[in-house]
């Protein structure tokens, strides 16, 4: 039975694209695999996969009795089902180490730089076998999505260095222009609902006891959004009012570099301590410089919220 390799729920493109290339690497190492995906691909990663000519991974869902490849994650909240009735061979990720335990030894591949991909460039040198040219194609496009086009706080030299030897494999001559379309893909916001909008990248917190929500969406000109911000901020607004203290919703402008974000909360003097006293206007706020929720915003959220 093939070896399963999956990424994270809510799969995003590093995610998928890593799944297809480290199957082709653990099978042309003789140990046939197969990428799969936890579930539906998003319409950035459906471009990528259709540029290249690969098609959507089978969805699959509960691990027991497989073996199987973890890919850009190792938290079991973003894992399979019934993970520990199955058996992890391998990790391969850029995350923090989450709480996924093995009974056996494993091959682990996790690094502190931007993307999956950068990785897994690093395995096919490390076996030494060739890369074919669309799985480069698709590992490039993961660590231009993962890096924002090289602007996230999480990009590494490393990142950088293997976007240039993945473009001349995969004969791609001008990668900006290919991240450009790709962010226009998944910028896309016409005909989508409010709800969708403020859902398509949201996590909720616990902050010192209060539930806070931050959503983000990035974009490749603000002024795309122009026609939803109000719908955006009643949206928030109805999802702070299901009991949470604050939802802030992040309008990343990626080639600005910054985020308009959007504010609603029972005490928003959270926002000036959050962000060094900054002055609010209305409900919003922009915050230069600020594109990861990851590293920019949460982590001072959750401050502001301690103090
Ligand atoms: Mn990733």
């Amino acid at each position: 039975m093939a070896i399963v390799v999956v990424g994270h729920k809510n799969p995003d493109t590093d995610t998928i694209a890593s799944a297809i290339a480290v199957a082709d690497l653990w099978t042309k190492r003789g140990l046939e695999a197969k990428p799969i995906a936890q579930g539906e691909i998003a319409p950035e990663t459906a471009f990528v996969l259709e540029k290249f000519g690969f098609s959507a991974p089978e969805v699959m869902t509960d691990a027991t009795d497989q073996q199987i490849i973890l890919v850009d994650h190792t938290d079991l909240s973003q894992s399979m089902d019934n993970l520990e009735k199955g058996e992890i061979v391998a990790v391969v990720d850029h995350h923090k180490l989450g709480d996924v335990s093995t009974p056996n030894p494993l091959e682990m591949w996790v690094w502190p730089v931007g993307c999956t991909g950068t990785v897994i460039k690093a395995m096919y040198d490390f076996y030494g076998i060739e890369m074919p040219k669309n799985v480069a194609g698709i590992l490039l496009c993961a660590i231009l999505s993962d890096t924002v086009m090289f602007k996230s706080v999480t990009c590494t030299d490393a990142d950088k260095k293997a976007v240039e030897e993945l473009a001349k494999l995969a004969g791609v001559s001008d990668v900006m222009a290919l991240g450009m379309e790709m962010f226009k893909v998944k910028s896309a916001v016409d005909g989508a609902s409010a709800s969708e909008l403020v859902f398509r990248d949201y996590k909720d917190f616990d902050m010192s006891g209060n539930k806070v929500g931050i959503g983000q969406l990035e974009v490749v000109d603000l002024s795309m959004l122009d026609a939803h911000k109000e719908a955006l901020q009643a949206e928030i607004e109805k999802v702070k009012a299901d009991g949470r203290h604050s939802v802030f919703l992040l309008l990343t402008d990626i080639m600005k570099e910054g985020s308009e974000m959007l504010i609603a909360s029972d005490d928003a003097s959270v926002v000036a301590k959050a962000f060094d006293g900054i002055k609010v206007e209305g409900n919003s706020v922009w915050l230069e410089g600020v594109m990861s929720r990851k590293k920019q915003v949460a982590p001072n959220f959750i401050k502001a919220f301690e103090g």
